[in-house]
C-alpha cells in the first residue's frame, strides 16, 4: 500500500479485515515497527476521534506521533503557478517536502468547502499532498472520502453480521447544518466490494453522486427501505445536487424506535458526531442494538492495520 486515500488502495480487502481481527485481539503485537518512525497529523478541520485513534494506533506500533491543527500554522496555497500576493504564505510544494523530511507518514483531515462542487471532487487537498510528499498519505477525511472510517464500519458489521448476506441500509437522516458527503461516498464505496444486500434512503434532491452508488438500490421511502434491514446506518450530508445546500430538515426522516421496529431487529450505526433527537432518538442510540460506541472504539484498530501495512511496505 502507497497511500491509503480511497478503497482502492487497498488490494487485498479479505486479508485487510483479518489482520484488523487480529489487532483488536492483541493490539500490542508489533509495537517495533514503528520504531523510529514518526507520523505527522495534520488536521484542517476539528476532530475527536480520528485524531485520537489515528495517534493511539501509532503509537500501538511504536511510532512517535505529531499532530497539528493546521489553522495554526501557515496558510496553505494549492493554486499551482499563481502570484502569491494575497493571504497565502507558503505554497503545498514546499510544505508536503519538508513535512516529509519530518515524518515518514502524513494523515491529512480536509473536510468539503461545500461551496465549489468540482474543486471539492477533484480532492485538490489530499492529491496534492500525494503528488508532493515524498512518503505515505492517510486520508483522514478528505473533500470525498473518509476511508478509515468506512474501514471500521465494514470491520464492525462484519464482526456482528449473523448472515453472510445482510441487508444494509443508509439512510439519511436531518441534521441543522450542512455537512460534506464524504462518509457517505466512502461508506458506500466500502460496502460495494461486499455482497450484501445495500440499500440507500434519503428524501428527493439529495442523490449522492453517480461514482458511489451505481448499482445501488435508491428507495425515497425510508420506512420501506427499512424493512427487514440488518443494519441501519445514519448519516446526514448535504445536497450534491444543489452543491452543499440544506434542501430538507424534516423531523420525519429521522431514525426513531417505531422505525427500528420495521427492521431485523437491526443494529443502528453512526459515525459520530451525532446530534441526538434530530439523526435518531435518544431511545436508539442509547439501546442495546447501538453499535456507535464500539464503531468509535474500532477506528484505532482500522488506523493501526492500515499504519501496518505502509510500514511494512517502507520497510521492505
Ligand atoms: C463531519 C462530516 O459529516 O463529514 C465529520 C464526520 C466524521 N461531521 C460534522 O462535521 C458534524
Ligand atoms: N467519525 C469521525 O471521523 O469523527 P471525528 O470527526 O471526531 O474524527
Amino acid at each position: 500500500m502507497r497511500n491509503f486515500i480511497s478503497v482502492r488502495d487497498v488490494s487485498d480487502l479479505k486479508k485487510l479485515l483479518e489482520r484488523a481481527k487480529e489487532n483488536k485481539a492483541n493490539p500490542f503485537e508489533n509495537l517495533v515497527l514503528g520504531k523510529n518512525k514518526t507520523m505527522v497529523l495534520l488536521f484542517f478541520n476539528p476532530s475527536l476521534r480520528t485524531r485520537l485513534s489515528t495517534q493511539k494506533a501509532g503509537l500501538n506500533l511504536g511510532m512517535n506521533v505529531i499532530p497539528m491543527n493546521v489553522s495554526e500554522g501557515w496558510g496553505l496555497e494549492f493554486e499551482d503557478g499563481t502570484v502569491m500576493n494575497l493571504d497565502k504564505a507558503e505554497h503545498v510544494k514546499e510544505a508536503a517536502a519538508v513535512i516529509s523530511q519530518y515524518a515518514d507518514i502524513i494523515g491529512i483531515r480536509t473536510f468539503a468547502g461545500l461551496k465549489d462542487r468540482a474543486l471539492d471532487y477533484a480532492d485538490r487537498v489530499i492529491r496534492q499532498f500525494a503528488t508532493y510528499a515524498s512518503v505515505p498519505i492517510v486520508n483522514m477525511e478528505s473533500a470525498v472520502l473518509h476511508p478509515l472510517q468506512s474501514f471500521t464500519d465494514l470491520f464492525t458489521i462484519e464482526t456482528y453480521k449473523k448472515k453472510e448476506r445482510p441487508k444494509v441500509v443508509l439512510t439519511w437522516a436531518p441534521h441543522p447544518k450542512a455537512l460534506p458527503q464524504a462518509v457517505a461516498n466512502s461508506f458506500l464505496e466500502w460496502m460495494q466490494k461486499t455482497d450484501y444486500e445495500l440499500v440507500v434512503t434519503h428524501p428527493k434532491g439529495y442523490e449522492l453522486a453517480r461514482e458511489f452508488t451505481a448499482g445501488c438500490t435508491i428507495e425515497h421511502d425510508q420506512q420501506k427501505a427499512f424493512k427487514n434491514a440488518d443494519f441501519i446506518y445514519a448519516k446526514n450530508w448535504s445536497s450534491y445536487e444543489e452543491y452543499g445546500k440544506i434542501l430538507s430538515t424534516n423531523p420525519d426522516w429521522m431514525v426513531t424506535e417505531q422505525k427500528m421496529a420495521l427492521t431485523n431487529n437491526a443494529y443502528f450505526m453512526h459515525c459520530l458526531p451525532v446530534r441526538r433527537n434530530v439523526v435518531v432518538a435518544d431511545a436508539v442510540i442509547d439501546s442495546k442494538r447501538s453499535l456507535v460506541i464500539e464503531q468509535a472504539g474500532n477506528r484505532a484498530v482500522a488506523a493501526q492495520t492500515v499504519l501496518e501495512k505502509l510500514l511494512e511496505k517502507q520497510n521492505s
